[in-house]
C-alpha cells in the first residue's frame, strides 16, 4: 500500500500514527506529496490534491483521515481504536467530533499564515484563534473524560493532532490557563508514534 502525505498535516499525521501504533510500517510505503501547487503531478494520483490519500494493495484509493485510520487499524482483524460498544460508541463518536471540529479550525488557520502576505485574511486568522480558544476551554473541561484517559482511540490521536498544530503556528497558545490539557498531551506526544511523526515548525 503507498500513503500519501504531508509533514505539516494533522490529517496525515493520524494515518501515520495508526501505522507505527499496529506496526504496519513494512505493509504501506509512505510517500511525500506536493499538494496546494499548480499542476501538481499529484493530482494524477489524486485529483482532489488532498491527503492523506491510501492507496489499498488492490489499488483502490481511499481519502478521508478517519476513514483511512479504520481501514488501516482493521488490516489485521484486530482493531485496537474502534469506539467501545454499546452507549459508549457514541461518546466515543461525539469526542472524535469535537476534536476533529478542533484540528478543522487549526487547519484553515495554518494555511492561512503560509499564503503570502497580502493573500492573508487577517478576519479568518482573528475568527480561527478565537475558535482555538473556546476548544482549548472546552478541552480543558472535557479531557478526564474516561475515553480520553482510557485504551487510545480516534479521538485522542485526533485532538493530539490538532494540539499539536503549536508547532506550526506560532501564535497558537492553547497551553497557558489548561494545565490538564497540556499534560495530557505532553504525555501521549511521548510516544514513539507521537514523537516520530511531529510535524516540522
Ligand atoms: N477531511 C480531510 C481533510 C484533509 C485535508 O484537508 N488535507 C489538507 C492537508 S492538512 C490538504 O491535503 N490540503 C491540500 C489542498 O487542499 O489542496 C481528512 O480528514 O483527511
Amino acid at each position: 500500500m503507498k500513503l500519501y502525505i504531508t509533514a505539516g498535516s494533522p490529517y496525515a499525521r493520524m494515518a501515520r500514527i495508526v501505522i507505527l501504533e499496529k506496526g504496519l510500517e513494512s505493509r504501506v510505503e509512505i510517500i511525500a506529496a506536493q499538494t496546494r501547487l499548480a499542476d501538481s503531478p499529484y493530482y494524477l494520483i489524486n485529483p482532489s490534491g488532498r491527503v492523506p490519500y491510501l492507496i489499498r494493495d488492490d489499488g483502490v484509493g481511499l481519502e478521508e483521515s478517519a476513514v483511512i485510520c479504520t481501514y488501516l487499524d482493521h488490516l489485521d482483524g484486530k482493531p485496537a481504536f474502534d469506539p467501545p460498544a454499546g452507549d459508549q460508541a457514541w461518546e466515543a463518536r461525539r469526542l472524535e467530533g469535537l476534536a476533529r471540529s478542533m484540528v478543522d479550525g487549526l487547519a484553515v488557520w495554518s494555511r492561512e499564515i503560509v499564503r503570502p502576505q497580502d493573500e492573508r485574511s487577517p478576519t479568518i486568522i482573528r475568527h480561527e484563534a478565537h475558535r482555538s480558544e473556546r476548544m482549548a476551554d472546552l478541552w480543558e473541561a472535557a479531557i478526564d473524560h474516561p475515553l480520553m484517559r482510557g485504551a487510545r482511540n480516534l479521538a485522542q490521536i485526533t485532538l493530539a493532532c490538532g494540539l499539536g498544530l503549536e508547532a506550526r503556528i506560532r501564535d497558537l497558545r492553547w497551553r497557558p490557563g489548561h494545565p490538564k490539557l497540556s499534560d495530557w498531551f505532553d504525555r501521549l506526544a511521548a510516544r514513539p508514534s507521537f514523537a516520530e511523526t511531529a510535524p516540522p515548525s
